[in-house]
């Protein structure tokens, strides 16, 4: 609590000092407050370290965080009330994260990603071309391919039932989407050229479940992406994110 409040103050104060506040950061500002008040809280929720973390990672490099209730769900429990109403209430599909308003329920963590980024106004990078291919190409290729080895890996492996050929044609895939993604970062800083962007956020995440996956077999020989990982695993809102199972709030 009180290191979330310093880290959003100091955020603040740095914008005061070094950024000025435009007039279109006044009017967001007002226009946010104003809303505060007229209409309740977006809900996201989330569990642990899942794919939700790729929202409330944002949400802190947003400084945004306070604008939304986080309601933690165990999704792994499928038969507990929790989850049923989750299911009834708002996913289908029992998994996290979703965002909730009253008027909307966005279900993708790509696109929950991009929504906040829009309603901020900021984190977008110029090229949107290069930003939608990124975005479609983590959450639809690489996602899949992750998914598929995690199950292996962590669930199939415990009780010797993993499917060796799976594993092998999951991790060439892998090294297929590792190389393509080697040749974007080159000369750059982040995915999207040489400023952080929601799209880091998104393929962040990916990179560091790679690392989490069997003392990181997958992305141990792309030092690139290890060096990508290490720039935003160095960023505040990450290791925020990222200290405890929970959230701090
Ligand atoms: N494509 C979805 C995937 C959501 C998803 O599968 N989330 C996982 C956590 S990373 C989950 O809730 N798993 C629980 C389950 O499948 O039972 C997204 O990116 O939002
Ligand atoms: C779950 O809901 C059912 C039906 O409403 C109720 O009978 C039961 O006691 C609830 N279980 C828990 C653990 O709250
Ligand atoms: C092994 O674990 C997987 C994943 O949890 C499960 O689906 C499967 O039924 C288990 N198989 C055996 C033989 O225990």
């Amino acid at each position: 609590m009180e290191q979330l409040q310093k880290f959003v103050s100091n955020k603040f104060t740095l914008t005061l000092c070094f950024g000025g506040i435009s007039a279109l950061t006044a009017f967001t500002i007002l226009r946010n407050k104003k809303g505060k008040n007229s209409q309740k809280k977006g809900k996201l929720y989330f569990h642990s370290v899942f794919r939700s973390n790729r929202c409330i990672w944002l949400l802190r490099e947003l400084n945004a965080l306070e604008d939304y209730e986080l309601i933690d769900v165990d999704v792994w429990d499928k038969t507990s009330n929790e989850s049923k109403s989750y299911t009834e209430t708002v996913h289908p599909h029992t998994t996290v994260p979703a965002l909730q308003y009253e008027d909307l329920t966005l279900l993708e963590s790509g696109a929950i990603c991009m929504h906040l980024a829009e309603k901020y106004h900021s984190l977008i990078p110029t090229d949107l071309g290069d930003l939608y291919n990124i975005m479609f190409y983590v959450c639809a290729t690489l996602d899949e391919v992750q998914e598929k080895l995690f199950v292996q890996f962590f669930f199939n492996e415990k009780n010797g039932t993993e499917d060796k050929n799976e594993i092998e044609h999951a991790t060439q895939k892998f090294n297929a989407c590792a190389k393509y993604l080697v040749t974007r970062l080159r000369g750059k800083e982040y995915i999207c050229g040489d400023k952080f962007s929601v799209a880091d956020c998104v393929l962040g995440y990916n990179m560091w479940w790679a690392s989490e996956m069997k003392e990181g077999i997958l992305i141990q020989k792309y030092p690139e992406l290890l060096s990508y990982l290490e720039r935003l695993k160095s960023r505040p809102a990450f290791q925020q994110t990222w200290k405890s199972s929970k959230p701090v709030m």
